[in-house]
């Protein structure tokens, strides 16, 4: 049924949201979904089909969260719940190792050419914190320096200045994480190159890794200038440190081999997560054998799952990853997505207030803020915008109250759009000339 289509005057997610504060923390499984930077209540999902989601009292939305990216297929992609259906059918779990983790690794070597090997967890956050564990025993050093802004997941050392929800709160540092554990991470500014080289020159045979989202999507959509990928790969071969790409958001999302086949940097170590799945909890790391060799059973670094290659989740994420590889997927999901973005542009075109949109593949960002002055290339038109929004420092001074009445409108008129500044926006293959003719008609009536 279309958004705003007069119905009974039910508030189902309200009720349930009243129950969830009863026995949840906050009424939610993961904090940015509370809405409360955007204001309002969360609604509760009761199913979603393609692009759409439908509420619990059964209202439709053009959906851009994607459940935060794995939905690249659209939700519900019938030959992934065939397969998840198959697989359940066969039992599921059965903490022994099956010819899908085996298949699913062969493929993820083949599409991430940089992942000769990897090992399967259950989620980005396990992945990370296992490439972390593994460049520091490979390594025998202890600093890990991450971007501010930054978003990896719920490791301690990792909850330093991060991004996403954390930065979403107001709370990018973590309580509960010791002074001694934070004091292991180093931060730079995102597309800082110059801050990096300090840091290396300063304490470089100390650092085990750097981690970085090669596209930051945490903080909002940020591209990585001309110079970041390459020199930081420079800077951490040469003082023997590891580079370590977080391509849990940018993975099978802003190209098939994700943003180091986009950019064409190799890292030492990906970790993967969200599209590698299919929508189950995946996730994965992994790099050259002479490093994954480190890894119990085999060397000395130790991680383990009770869950890590689940036979439904990897069905999942085989029947995904599969149907991503077939010819012609990319151009079709980049000419989807620059249609989002050039709806935004043109619905923002008149506004009084400063904007910038920014996009690089299937994931963009409205930020309500003109950026700074900084001659960076707009990912896809090639031309040059005087303005972009190159890391947190420009992403914090985003005008928070107007993003929140814009995601209130839009989402008044049937289009659920991530509800923080600090996030992305994610469009499916499945997004079509409906969900796109909504979304422009909602954009326009934002303003
Ligand atoms: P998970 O543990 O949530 O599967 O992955 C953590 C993670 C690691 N690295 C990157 C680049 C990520 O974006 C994430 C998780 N992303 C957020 C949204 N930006 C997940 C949404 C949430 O926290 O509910």
């Amino acid at each position: 049924m279309l958004a705003g289509t007069v119905r009974p005057v039910t508030n189902r997610s309200a009720e349930l949201f009243t129950r969830a504060k009863q026995v949840i923390p906050g009424g939610v499984n993961s904090p940015v979904r509370a809405f409360s930077s955007v204001g309002g209540e969360p609604l509760f999902i009761r199913e979603a089909s393609g692009a759409i989601l439908t509420d619990a009292d059964g209202r439709d939305y053009v959906d851009y969260v994607g459940s935060w990216g794995p939905m690249i297929l659209g939700h519900a992609h019938p030959a992934v719940v065939q397969a998840v259906q198959e697989a359940a059918a066969r039992g599921t779990s059965y903490g022994a190792p099956t010819e899908g983790e085996v298949e699913l690794a062969e493929l993820i070597a083949e599409l991430v050419p940089s992942m000769e090997v990897s090992r399967l967890v259950s989620s980005g956050t396990e992945a990370t914190m296992a490439a972390i564990r593994l460049a520091r025993g490979v390594t025998q050093r202890d600093l890990v320096v991450k971007c501010i802004g930054g978003y990896h997941g719920g490791a301690d050392y990792l909850l330093v200045r991060a991004g996403s929800g954390a930065a979403t709160l107001g709370a990018p540092d973590s309580a509960g994480v010791p002074s001694a554990i934070a004091e292991t991470t180093r931060l730079v500014p995102y597309n800082d190159l110059e801050a990096v080289s300090a840091l290396f020159r300063d304490q470089g045979d100390k650092i085990a890794a750097v981690i970085v989202e090669p596209v930051a999507g945490n903080m909002g959509c940020v591209p990585p200038n001309e110079r970041w990928l390459a020199g930081l790969r420079t800077l951490t071969s040469d003082a023997g440190a590891l580079l370590v790409f977080d391509e849990v958001m940018t993975g099978f999302r802003v190209a098939l081999g994700g943003a180091q086949e986009r950019y064409g940097v190799q890292p030492d170590l990906t970790c993967l997560g969200k599209i590698v799945g299919g929508g189950l909890p995946v996730g994965a790391y992994g790099g050259r054998r002479e490093i994954m060799d480190h890894v119990a059973p085999v060397g000395p670094v130790y991680q383990a799952g009770t869950l890590s290659g689940n036979p439904l989740a990897v069905a999942a994420g085989l029947t995904t990853l599969r149907i991503l590889r077939e010819p012609g997927t990319y151009d079709r999901l980049e000419a989807i997505a620059a249609q989002v973005e050039d709806a935004a542009r043109e619905a923002l075109s008149g506004a009084s207030f400063p904007w910038t949109v920014q996009r690089v593949g299937a994931m963009l960002t409205v930020f309500f803020h003109s950026g700074s002055e900084s001659g960076s290339v707009r990912e896809r038109s090639g031309s040059t915008d005087s303005r972009s929004v190159r890391g947190w420092d420009d992403a914090d001074r985003c005008d928070r109250d107007r993003f929140a009445r814009w995601h209130q409108s839009l989402l008044a008129h049937g289009v659920y759009w991530p509800p923080s500044q600090f996030e992305a926006a994610f469009v499916s293959l499945a997004h079509d000339g409906s969900a796109l003719a909504r979304t422009a008609e909602a954009m326009r009536a934002a303003m």
